[in-house]
């Protein structure tokens, strides 16, 4: 039964609520006698939670709120829907005027306010973040701070009257500037030294002073609303718990000064409610700011709160001349009365709000430049106990957890010296063993003199010598003390895991800036010194520290003990060490399943985490799995955060290496509709990142994480950029193989498509357009992938992979509104991403979803990652159709550079197929050699050329032929082309992108008619040219030629 019942009225607040049940209104009658916290927390349905006993993990649960998007029911869902949207950074999610509209539609609500007088959204805020642990604390705030909304500094407590300093939920936040000199900064806030500036009001006052706040830090083209005030939608109901409650916003420069409106960063601190009932939040404010501005109309104010403290701060008065009893006189008695300087007061005379906004940013810009002594947010930790202040770090679990990481951190001198002594067993040694054992399953390195098998039992002789290495040297110093840290209960043990990620951040972010600081020098100063370059970047490459590399030596320590002879017993620490690992997956942590350095797999490892996982479940461990893939830095991770509220690392660069999966939990209500207890989440590294594109491995690595994060996902998400067409090109060319190989073993999987930076308005037309074109590009791709493959029927993308290109492409809007590092979150990326993960859980729900438990999962995990070093489906072909099209073009650009002569023009297919064709291989390599022994490579015929010789991985586009001849006047001049290469590798299909026609036909198999003896000659005429093709295996075309 619905009642609704005008229940409590606080000292300042009237409120009605609409309750549930008759145990409800029992509850809220009993709750009257009590206090404003404990009442409005009963009203909300939250009582029972308060303490921090509302977890993180409880709130990121998928439940029956989040698949279906229902408004809320009553008062005491307004939380709920609250929260849901305030962790996907909505900036619209304080506006809950529209929740509480539709409850009071609802109901019969007959009160004469109108229904205006609900909840005031700071009250929910305050509401919330008492009930919530201190991980969803920290959460909510780094929320807030990426919708740059204020963020709580201090937190009353009404009914205790004791204030929580909330450095802890700071912690995560991470903010970047750029200074007028120039210098960029990046750094957690908490440890960046930052002058505040403190506002607060002592009894009336008619100055708006927060909205005042918001004009303060807002530019002509970027308005800021960092504090709620009151001309936005539900802020003139009054507020009941959260007097007493001091915000802090910040201003970062972006070093332009035509943006700028402060040329270094200010922190803005606001108290809300009258200063005069919070004395310990003055105190604070005083010690900790480098001025206090006291908005009053009172010109008889009692300063002596702000006077009698211990203040380091200087005080300035704002007042309104426009108040009737203003009077100057005692305006001035004031000044003299509490020692104030003339020059402190401001008036608001006759400026418009605008106006009288400079004078206040005037005053602001020249106490921050004046102002050497800046607090550091380590000072707020001291101070706060001397004037009766909590802190919540201050709290044994937590205090516990930061020991044990300084434990670890204090080992640190420098990153790459660290890994290399504390970490060793992941480092060069588990590369090599990684090699071998690759090496092993695919022989690529085994020539004619080698006998196989001997050949086999060498690399696993090497591969034991170097597990035997592991196993003498695990165990440093530092993983004893990571290993403690893991194995303490479950709150040091979150404590310890999250001041180990903050603190290698910062440590990283340290090293990192000194060693780009040196690589600069370098490059400017001595740029001839090129090993000294190259080693500094080799240590740019390699400066990465975060909890994943303990992880990845823990998998290591495992790995080696389990390999180590029947008669070494594995000890039973080791034993645990899954347990410990399934449990961190169950806390909700991201768990390494590719090792992005090594390009591996620890299979062994992994497989005890989810056996292990299935256990900790009591066998429930049915999961679906959803996979983000895409180019690099092209906001996959972010995706997923803000899609799941998770904790991907994020930041610009190579950041995610390898692939990380993470559990969300299903409650127990939806579980038999989406079949699964779990949702596991995939973030992949970038593919095409510029970091490895020097390497000769890196296609490889592309196109083995994309096998195995399409081969193990349910869902895949292809995330694409709107900007970049040739990345955007490889990418699909990656999925669409990716996709075919999967046919082989009987799965199609499901993929979408996800158009990052989409822009907002111009939207539908733009979107067709790029719609067809995203079409098109798939079904050319499958096409010449089918070519390759020798997969001719697959003509569609739609042939290889589940998607319906009317549903399952998405457009998404940039991430942010406005200029960096001020940009808050869009809007339209938060309602974006939302509708995406609406379609997504309809999907998982769908009956053609079929989930693995723990156990299937693993074992599909181990068969495909054999397949995937067996080379059984690695995409090895990739790459060539994205050079061949290169080649095509160096070809054409080639002809109109010589003009009038006839050339040759030899393009040689250096990977073949492996163990089928080794011959061919080894004729074509034998064909290379020659020509780069000989003739060809003679001094000076190259340099002569007009074309450069390229060093292609697939591919060498050997200069033309010396000797070519002029034809006569009037004849065409001819380019012969010779494509060279063993079978399989897609010579026929090459031959038709050069030609730019299917010259070569489709139906024969490149096996068929290029291999061996059987050449194909076609001609065409290509740029007034005429244009002779030759496919061949490589030693016939060279007899030919
Ligand atoms: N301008 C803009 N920036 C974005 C967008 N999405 C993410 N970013 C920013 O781009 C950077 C990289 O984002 P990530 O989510 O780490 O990207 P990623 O694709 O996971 O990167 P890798 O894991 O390194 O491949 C971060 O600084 C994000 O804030 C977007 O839509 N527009
Ligand atoms: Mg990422």
């Amino acid at each position: 039964m619905r009642k609704i019942i005008l229940c409590f009225y606080f000292e300042q607040c009237r409120r009605c609520h609409i309750l549930d049940s008759d145990e409800d209104v029992e509850h809220s009658k009993e709750s009257q006698k009590g206090l404003p916290l404990s009442e409005l927390l009963s009203a909300l349905g939250l009582r029972h939670l308060q303490g921090g006993k509302l977890t993180l993990s409880s709130v990121l649960e998928i439940n029956s709120s989040t698949l279906y998007d229902l408004p809320p029911q009553g008062p005491k869902q307004v939380p709920w829907s609250f929260l849901k949207k305030f962790l996907m950074a909505h900036s619209n999610s304080r506006n809950i005027q529209c929740a509480q509209d539709q409850l009071l539609q609802r109901s019969s609500f007959t009160e004469d306010d109108g229904g205006c007088n609900l909840l005031n959204p700071l009250d929910l805020i305050t509401a919330l973040l008492h009930c919530a642990d201190p991980f969803l604390q920290q959460k909510m705030v780094s929320k807030m701070s990426l919708c740059q909304f204020a963020v709580p500094l201090l937190l009353p407590n009404c009914d205790t009257q004791q204030s929580t300093l909330m450095l802890w939920a700071m912690r995560d936040i991470v903010k970047k500037y750029k200074s007028g000199d120039g210098r960029f900064v990046e750094g957690r806030i908490m440890e960046m030294d930052i002058p505040m500036v403190s506002f607060v009001r002592v009894g009336e006052c008619s100055l708006p002073k927060s909205q005042f706040l918001n004009t303060l830090l807002s530019n002509h083209c970027q308005p800021n609303e960092a504090f709620i005030h009151h001309g936005m939608p539900c802020r003139h109901n009054p507020r009941g718990i959260s007097d007493g409650l001091v915000e802090v916003s910040w201003y970062m420069p972006c070093g332009n000064d035509q943006i700028d409106i402060f040329k270094q960063p200010v922190a803005v601190a606001n108290l809300r409610g009258d200063s005069r009932l919070f004395g310990a939040q003055v105190s604070f404010l005083c010690q900790t700011s480098a001025a206090v501005f006291i908005f009053s109309d009172d010109l008889d104010v009692d300063l002596s709160p702000f006077t009698n403290t211990e203040r380091k701060a200087e005080l300035y008065l704002v007042t309104n001349s426009k108040m009737k009893n203003y009077n100057m006189e005692k305006l001035e008695e004031t000044c003299r009365k509490y020692n104030l300087k003339m020059e402190c007061v401001i008036i608001r005379r006759k400026q418009n709000d605008s106006e009288f906004v400079n004078v206040l940013r005037f005053h602001v810009q020249s106490i921050v430049a004046s102002y050497f002594v800046k607090p550091f947010f380590f000072d707020l930790a001291d101070i706060a106990p001397q004037i009766g202040v909590l802190a919540d770090e201050d709290f044994s679990e937590c205090r516990k957890g930061r020991g044990i990481v300084e434990g670890i951190t204090g080992m640190v001198k420098d990153i790459v010296g660290f890994k290399e002594e504390q970490l060793p067993l992941h480092g060069t040694m588990w590369r090599k063993i990684s090699q071998l054992e690759k090496e092993r399953c695919r022989m690529k390195n085994a020539t004619n003199e080698h006998c196989l098998k001997q050949y086999r039992s060498s690399l696993i002789m090497q591969e034991t010598a170097l597990r035997r290495e592991q196993h003498q040297r695990a165990s440093s110093a530092s993983m004893v003390c990571f290993l403690f840290g893991i194995s303490q209960p479950k709150p040091e043990r979150l404590y310890f895991l999250q001041w180990l990620k903050i603190q290698l951040d910062t440590l990283t972010r340290h090293d990192l800036s000194i060693l780009r600081h040196q690589y600069k020098d370098c490059c400017n100063k001595n740029p001839q010194n090129k090993t000294l370059i190259k080693s500094l970047d080799e240590q740019i490459f390699n400066c990465s520290l975060g909890p994943e590399h303990f992880f990845r030596e823990l998998g290591q320590i495992y790995e080696c003990a389990c390999s180590q002879p029947q008669d070494h017993p594995v000890s039973s620490e080791v034993h645990q060490l899954p347990d410990r690992c399934a449990q961190m997956l169950l806390d909700g942590f991201p768990v390494e399943l590719v090792d992005g350095e090594a390009s591996h797999i620890s299979m062994k490892w992994i497989s005890a985490v989810l056996t292990q996982l299935h256990q900790l479940v009591d066998k429930k461990s049915r999961m679906l799995v959803l996979t983000v893939l895409g180019g690099q830095s092209t906001g996959k991770s972010t995706l997923l955060n803000t899609m799941f509220g998770v904790q991907f690392a994020v930041s610009n660069g190579r950041c995610t290496r390898g692939a990380f999966m993470l559990l969300i939990k299903v409650s127990e209500d939806v579980r038999p509709e989406l079949k699964c207890d779990f949702i596991m989440l995939i973030d992949t590294e970038g593919l095409r990142s510029p970091e490895l594109a020097a390497l000769d491995t890196s296609n490889e690595h592309d196109n083995e994480l994309a096998t195995l994060a399409i081969g193990l996902s349910d869902i895949t998400i292809i995330n694409v950029a709107m900007e970049n067409n040739q990345e955007r090109k490889d990418i699909l060319q990656i999925a669409v193989h990716a996709s075919m190989k999967m046919r082989e073993v009987g799965k199609k999987p499901r993929c979408l498509f996800v158009h990052q930076n989409a822009s907002n308005m111009s939207a539908h037309d733009k979107n067709m357009r790029n719609q067809n074109t995203l079409v098109e590009q798939l079904n050319a791709m499958t096409k010449a992938a089918a070519q390759l493959e020798n997969k001719e029927a697959d003509t569609k993308f739609t042939d290889v992979m589940k998607c319906d290109p009317d549903k399952d492409i998405y457009y998404i809007p940039g991430l942010w509104h406005g200029t960096p590092p001020m940009a808050r979150v869009n809007h339209g990326y938060s309602e974006a991403v939302y509708d995406l993960k609406k379609s997504l859980l309809n999907m998982l729900k769908s009956d053609e979803v079929k989930c693995h438990d723990a156990i299937g999962f693993r074992n599909w995990t181990s068969s495909l990652w054999n397949a995937v070093k067996f080379e059984n489906f690695v995409l090895r072909k990739v790459f060539d159709l994205r050079e061949i099209d290169k080649m095509g073009r160096e070809v054409m650009a080639y002809l109109q550079t010589c003009e009038g002569q006839s050339h040759s023009v030899s393009l040689q297919m250096m990977k073949g197929g492996f163990h089928s064709d080794s011959d061919a291989i080894r004729s074509s390599k034998q064909v290379f050699d020659y020509w780069s022994d000989s003739s060809y490579s003679r001094p000076g015929q190259y340099d002569q050329h007009p074309h450069p010789v390229r060093n292609a991985k697939s591919f060498e586009f050997i200069p033309p032929f010396m000797g070519g001849e002029s034809p006569g006047p009037g004849a065409m001049s001819e380019l012969s082309l010779v494509l060279l290469g063993g079978s399989a590798t897609g010579m026929r299909a090459a031959g038709n992108i050069i030609l730019g026609a299917e010259e070569f036909g489709r139906q024969a198999s490149t096996h068929t008619s290029t291999e061996g003896q059987h050449s194909e000659s076609r001609q065409r005429e290509m740029a007034g040219r005429r244009c002779r093709l030759q496919t061949g295996s490589a030693v016939e075309s060279l007899r030919r030629t």
